[in-house]
């Protein structure tokens, strides 16, 4: 940063048609903002970004509410306090919440969280132990419901999310296949533990490679990604076969929802349960997930890695990157 008392802060330039582009984005220069009473004033390190925020570049209902052309952009950040205000926090205290991407931000107390410090980073928060972990946390323990003998399929399995539920999935005894975008992620799915991984992008017919990894057909499918990944899972559904939908990533820069084929003809002749869920559903029991998360890591039990982008100015390319599968693990910015 050139001025101390300046911070720099991406808004929203312009929503975007289809796949969006770095034109969406403006990188402006502002004062430092200052706290109201009960905010306290924080200095990012890490931001998230997240597939769930081209929702939020989109005018209308979702469950993520859209962002405001030439507001700033907000998003979960790890960060130090440099202003306590009056609330509580001390100066210097790691904190993650949701807030502006920008050098300064200010938050309402009551939506910081305290993010210990330890033997795991604090980038962790906005990852492994933070949403997304959770996200695989409550989508497969209390979703999928991955059972000793199933044979369970995971989308986007090499992402923040996937990489997480592979792992659950495994120390529930099932066996577990994941789909990813490239031979480095497939690689890093087997030193996880994954039992089968498939490139999708390296194969002539998605059917045809989850039938040689899944002969006997698939008993859960977590699904990240929607589309025609997701057709030939469920041509390949087991009877009384679970379906979490987790995200549809694959279908986020559409225009228009796709319309048929589609394969729900094969809930019939399954008797297959699909259920969607968000995170927030498991607000209540957050703290207890963090907490088991956590345990697993230091044990080293559950494995994460992370794709660090440096730089502020990079966060709209780092965010695009995740539509292109440029991100292994959790993608985040360092400020
Ligand atoms: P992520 O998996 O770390 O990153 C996204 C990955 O999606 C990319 O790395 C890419 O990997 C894959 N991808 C992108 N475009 C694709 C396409 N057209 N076809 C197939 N794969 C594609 O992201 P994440 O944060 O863990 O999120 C994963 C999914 O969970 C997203 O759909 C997200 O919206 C959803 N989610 C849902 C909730 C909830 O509460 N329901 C919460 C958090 C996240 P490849 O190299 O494998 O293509
Ligand atoms: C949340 C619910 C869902 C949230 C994120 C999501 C940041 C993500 C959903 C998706 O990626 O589809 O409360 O908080």
């Amino acid at each position: 940063m050139s001025n101390e008392a300046e911070s720099r802060v991406w808004t929203l330039a312009q929503r975007p048609t289809g796949t969006p582009s770095t034109e969406c984005f403006d990188l402006e220069t502002r004062d430092i903002p200052t706290p109201n009473p009960g905010e306290a004033l924080v200095r990012a390190r890490y931001l998230s970004v997240d597939p769930y925020m081209r929702g939020r570049m989109r005018a209308g209902e979702s469950y993520a509410e859209p962002w405001d052309v030439g507001a700033p952009l907000r998003g979960g950040v790890v960060g130090e306090v440099v202003d306590p205000n009056g609330t509580g926090f001390e100066t210097g205290d790691l904190v993650v919440g949701n807030l502006a991407w920008a050098d300064y931000a200010t938050a309402p107390a009551h939506e910081l969280t305290r993010v210990a410090v330890g033997d795991v980073p604090a980038s962790t928060a906005l990852g492994v132990l933070g949403m997304p972990g959770r996200t695989a946390y409550f989508g497969t323990r209390a979703v999928a419901e991955p059972q000793p003998g199933d044979t369970m399929v995971v989308s986007a399995a090499a992402g923040a999310v996937g990489s997480v539920v592979g792992q659950l999935a495994k120390m529930a005894g099932a066996r577990v296949v994941g789909t990813a975008g490239s031979e480095r992620k497939v690689e890093w799915l087997h030193e996880l533990g994954f039992d089968a991984a498939i490139n999708y992008r390296d194969v002539d017919d998605y059917g045809d490679a989850l039938a040689d990894v899944a002969p006997d057909g698939v008993d859960v499918y977590f699904d990240n990604v929607g589309g025609p990944l997701t057709d030939a899972v469920f041509d390949h559904l087991a009877t009384d076969a679970r379906v979490a939908v987790c995200g549809q990533i694959a279908l986020y820069n559409a225009e228009e929802r796709p319309v048929g084929p589609r394969k729900l003809g094969k809930l019939i002749e399954t008797r297959a349960r699909v259920e969607g869920f968000l995170v927030s559903d498991f607000s209540a029991r957050f703290e207890t997930a963090t907490a088991d998360l956590r345990r697993w890591v230091q044990a080293g039990d559950l494995q994460y890695r992370e794709t660090v982008t440096d730089g502020l100015e990079r966060a709209p390319e780092a965010f695009l990157g995740l539509f292109e599968g440029e991100n292994i693990g959790k993608q985040v910015v360092k400020v």
